[in-house]
């Protein structure tokens, strides 16, 4: 195939909130070009590519599927994407395959979260998106707005996108600026520095439709332009600039202008948009779906429009059969949307060479050896040429990318390939153990690919620099068949080229969820997907008979396989534990798993939900924790048990912006300390300092940005003086970082001691303790210390008898920080990590009489005493200094109408919700909240709000942020008031923070404190209130 057929491409998504029509909008575009899969009748009411039974039953997409369709001479590849914020990882497997978007956006409802995330995707993978308003039908018929009032909202909602676009494109700048300053060398695409003020979407340029998918009509301005032009005899291009904003056609003088224009012509001014395109589609509604609407204003709509209706249709007894019959031949809507996406979106070689910055980055190349990597060099710069310029001739290499795996049973797979030659489509595998067959979502960006074809399939790890040691990314396939989508029927092929997306069969044993497919070994794999969430419902899963432990491993494994974005691990207790995004998608999961992959009963536990642990101090009151920890005065001790170790520790909140820096930073952190990063570049010169420019610099800015807000916090209430205090310390902390936990990279430090720290004497012993000092790594790799300042050597008196202890001493730092990390993984209250802490952790070793020391297993020992000892301080410096139980929220917007109200806010009380805004949507009878929801409150929470408001309320969740528990879970009446209100603690009711815990410790399997009855008299009168 030529670049001239490629040029005849689209690939296309159509992405939205959740149920703002992109399934109904499907419909319609494929009973027009699907080829006859579709019967328009049924079109917007049979949503096809829902083709799942679940997607049927529940009404919402659950996954993104392709199908093929033909407009005019063009091809049109059209992915429909679910719009639920559990399946938005399928909005990112569409997104990557496909050059345009269109953005959906109902008229009603306006702007919400996922529109804000589809179209963040839709920049991020740098497609050409169009905006699509649905659902006008609504404004006349529910809300019953004039023309002019739903002119105003329209206008509102394109400024709205606008908007929020813009503020993409201002980010990026900033970005590039960014690198700019730092110098960093670097693809800087000065195109985009530049800034452009024009409007992403904008009606005149046609890349705006206003639509009704439910009852098949939609239009772009030029329809009307072009209608106008020829009845007015005016210029199509004037009516398309005047027939949006404030432009006037004056009757008199025949001209368009401007507000100032019309003074004095007329007192009823309505702008163009509203004259001439709105009024007449308000007319045609009324006069068929009011009672005495009127068959005469029905009749003059069909001759100005020269509409061919017939009239059986036109003389239907129901409404709605006489309004779809006239609005789908005046304004059909797979025109008006194929027509704008074949003249706004670009064809696959022009898409492919704007978006190549970002499928396939340019790579930085140290390339210090010679001869064989220049080749290798020179044939991957040819294959970046070849996807930049969408090359389709059959000599380029092949390059493709799998945005995702999924299943289909082997006895839906078609049995006649492209020449009606059979297929062999039995399972091949050898084991036989599914009948499930997998196939590859995939776009060919090169070359061709054709059956029977040998492929490389290279993980996004690969490099091909690197040789022999990159054969794990790499592995040698064969494709089977390719097919084209039709939704669920597959059209086999023999062959496909450049621009085109495809199923590819064969792959199943090679691909997991994403790779890249590409011709040579000397290519690189394109960039990651970008997923907005993480999934983060678990659930332990077990088969209800222990002998069908098997079917549920092979199950799991499948179910893996098959979704893009589900997680299965094993905890540390053995169980089989299931992520999903949330509990939609938790729920199809399951439901796959008993019915289609694993086939066996299963029992899935109550979602097991994580905690953090940390100590009270916020404010203020982190001013006071920071003086004790300098001056040294309250510390946890600990001895080993053989007495020659004592460990001194003592615990202080991280100020929250600090916390939350190394939460957010972890990838960047495990580059920096693990020096990941180092030998990624293929240099591994350890006399250079680890210094991965940007991030390291961006990193450590961050870090300085929370200290100093957190600085300016406290200013508010704290003399100058105290304030500098304040900042100086946690300088000099910064500085003294030995190490980040849990694994390295947690919110939590661990400080070497004070210089002025000097060493321990034992009164009792009468011998001198010496004081182990770490050295700062983690400071020295975040550059917050220049060069070696702290190899202070560990003591400064060195005699004999010190020397051995040294020795030792040196040994025994590993240890330390290994009971550091094992405290920071599992904190006192429930074994859940610890959250946003900072250690001083104070080692004091003294010389061994017993002269056992140097025996190897001796010394074992004792390192495994110090370590334990370590851990044991930490924990029970956490429990003595007010330890709290920290929460995720989710972020949550709901949406309701106003009489449900009530019901809404009382099941948002009951789930420990806090509200943090609401307000009426202008213009409907809507209310929308959002509020933070507690992760552990928020199963069945949507279910709930469906049931109290009968349907009427909508909520959607996002992950947001954690969040510690006022409450002590330890909480005891101590003073006077406290007893007086709560009594002598035995009838005290366990509060949130300790009925959490305990359910924590429960299922773990720890012990927990409960007493069981206590009065048990008293307890027998006691009327039960549930
Ligand atoms: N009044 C009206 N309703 C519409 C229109 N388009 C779609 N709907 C209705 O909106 C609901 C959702 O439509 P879908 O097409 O399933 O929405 P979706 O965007 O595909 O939803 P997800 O895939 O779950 O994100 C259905 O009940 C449709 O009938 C429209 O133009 N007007
Ligand atoms: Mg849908």
């Amino acid at each position: 195939m030529g670049e001239a057929a490629c040029r005849k491409i689209r690939n296309i998504c159509i992405l939205a909130h959740v149920d703002h029509g992109k399934t109904t909008l499907a419909d319609h575009l494929i009973a027009a070009c699907g080829g006859g899969v579709l019967h328009p009748k049924l079109a917007g009411r049979l949503r096809f590519m829902d083709y799942l039974d679940e997607e049927q039953r529940r009404a919402i997409t659950m996954k993104s599927s392709s199908i093929a369709l033909r407009y005019k001479d063009f091809s049109v590849n059209l992915i429909d994407s679910p719009g639920h914020m559990d399946f938005c990882s399928e909005v990112s497997t569409a997104a990557r395959l496909s050059d345009g978007a269109l953005i959906l956006v109902d008229a009603v409802e306006g702007v919400h979260i996922q529109t804000h995330a589809v179209l963040r995707q839709a920049w991020v993978e740098k497609l050409t998106p169009c905006l699509v308003l649905n659902k006008i039908d609504r404004l006349i018929t529910e809300l019953k707005l004039s023309p002019m009032e739903a002119y105003n909202r329209l206008q509102r909602i394109v400024h709205e996108v606008n908007g929020i676009v813009s503020a993409y494109k201002s980010e990026k700048y900033l970005s590039d600026v960014d690198s700019l300053l730092a110098g960093v060398a670097g693809e800087v695409n000065l195109e985009s520095v530049e800034d452009d003020e024009e409007d992403v979407f904008q009606p005149q340029k046609g890349n705006v439709a206003f639509v009704c998918a439910l009852d098949g009509w939609g239009f772009c301005l030029s329809q009307f332009a072009e209608f106008y032009a020829s009845k007015l005899g005016a210029s199509m291009t004037a009516l398309l600039k005047g027939l949006w904003g404030p432009r006037y056609y004056n009757t008199k003088t025949m001209m368009i202008v401007g507000k100032k224009g019309m003074e004095g012509v007329s007192k009823d001014r309505q702008p163009m948009f509203v004259q001439f395109v709105l009024r007449p589609v308000w007319q045609v509604y009324q006069a068929t779906l009011e009672e005495d609407g009127g068959k005469r204003m029905l009749e003059k709509v069909v001759k100005t429009f020269n509409l061919s209706v017939p009239p059986r249709e036109l003389q239907n007894k129901d409404p709605r059969v006489v309004l779809q019959a006239v609005m789908s031949r005046w304004l059909p809507l797979s025109d008006s949307i194929l027509s704008m996406v074949v003249k706004c979106m670009p064809d696959p070689v022009s898409s492919q060479s704007a978006r190549i910055s970002r499928l396939l980055p340019k790579r930085e190349l140290v390339v210090n050896d010679t001869g064989l990597s220049s080749d290798v060099v020179a044939e991957a710069e040819h294959v970046r040429k070849c996807v930049e310029a969408c090359d389709s001739s059959s000599d380029a290499p092949c390059v493709a990318f799998v945005s995702k795996m999924f299943a289909v049973p082997y006895k839906m797979l078609p049995q006649r390939g492209s020449n009606g030659e059979a297929l062999n489509n039995q399972p091949t595998d050898e084991v036989g153990e599914s009948e499930e067959c997998f196939l590859a979502f995939a776009r060919i960006f090169s070359g061709v690919l054709h059956s029977g074809q040998k492929v490389f399939v290279l993980s996004a790890l690969y490099d091909p620099l690197k040789g022999e040691s990159m054969q794990r990314h790499v592995q040698e396939a064969e494709l089977q068949h390719l097919y084209l989508m039709m939704g669920q029927g597959l059209k086999p092929v023999f062959s496909a080229s450049a621009g085109n997306v495809v199923a590819i069969q064969g792959l199943g044993q090679y691909i997991l969820k994403s790779a890249t497919l590409s011709s040579t070994r000397n290519s690189w794999p394109f960039s990651s997907l970008m997923f907005q969430v993480a999934p983060t419902l678990r659930v332990a899963i077990e088969p209800s008979d222990p002998a069908d432990m098997g079917a549920l491993m092979r199950g799991l494994r499948l179910l893996n396989h098959a979704d893009p974005f589900v997680e299965v691990t094993v905890s540390s207790r053995g169980e089989q534990v299931l992520a999903a995004a949330g509990e939609v998608h938790l729920d199809r999961c399951i439901k796959d798993l008993r019915e289609r992959f694993a086939k066996v009963s299963l029992e899935v536990s109550p979602p097991l939900v994580s905690y953090k642990e940390t100590i009270e101090g916020e404010g203020f009151a982190l001013l006071e924790n920071a003086k004790a920890l300098s001056s040294g005065t309250e510390h946890v001790e600990k001895t080993t048990p053989n007495g020659r170790c004592i460990i001194r520790v003592q615990v202080m909140k991280l100020p929250g912006a600090l916390t939350k820096v190394f939460e957010d930073s972890a990838d960047i952190l495990g580059d920096i300390i693990e020096g990941k990063s180092v030998k990624r570049n293929g240099s591994l010169n350890l006399n250079t300092p680890i210094n991965d420019g940007n991030s390291v610099a961006t990193l450590r800015k961050h870090i300085i940005d929370a200290i100093e807000s957190e600085v300016e916090s406290l200013s508010a209430q704290l003399d100058k003086e105290k304030t500098e205090k304040y900042r100086k310390m946690w300088y000099r902390f910064l500085q003294r970082i030995w190490s980040l936990g849990p694994r390295q990279i947690g919110p939590n430090i661990l400080l070497i001691p004070d210089l002025k720290a000097g060493n321990l004497n034992n009164s009792s012993q009468d011998q001198k303790g010496i004081l182990v000092r770490g050295s700062c790594d983690v400071s020295r790799r975040l550059g917050f210390l220049d060069v070696e300042t702290d190899t202070v050597s560990i003591v400064e008196d060195s005699k004999e008898e010190t020397e051995s202890v040294c020795v030792e001493a040196e040994a025994l730092k590993n240890s330390i920080v290994s009971g550091f990390q094992l405290a920071t993984a599992a904190g006192p209250l429930c074994d859940e990590p610890l959250w946003g802490l900072a250690f001083l952790v104070e080692p004091y070793i003294f010389p061994d009489n017993s002269g056992t020391a140097h025996q190897p297993d001796q010394y074992g020992i004792f390192s495994g005493q110090v370590m334990t000892a370590v851990k044991e301080a930490c924990r029970a410096a956490v429990l003595q200094n007010k330890p709290r139980l920290v929460e995720a929220m989710y972020f949550c917007e709901l949406n309701t109408p106003t009489e449900y109200l009530g019901s809404m806010y009382a099941v948002l009380a009951r789930r420990r919700a806090r509200v943090l805004k609401e307000e009426m949507q202008e213009g409907s009878a809507l209310f929308t909240v959002h509020a933070y929801v507690p992760v552990a409150e928020s199963f069945g929470f949507a279910d709930e709000l469906r049931r109290w408001t009968s349907g009427g309320a909508s909520a959607l969740l996002v992950l947001s942020h954690w969040e510690a528990l006022s409450e002590d879970p330890f909480f005891v009446p101590k003073t006077a008031e406290e007893i007086e209100e709560f009594g002598d603690g035995s009838s005290v009711p366990p509060n949130i923070a300790r009925k959490l815990m305990n359910s924590v410790r429960r299922r773990k399997g720890l012990p927990v404190e409960e007493k069981v009855v206590q009065h048990a008299t008293k307890q027998r009168t006691l009327a039960r209130k549930v």
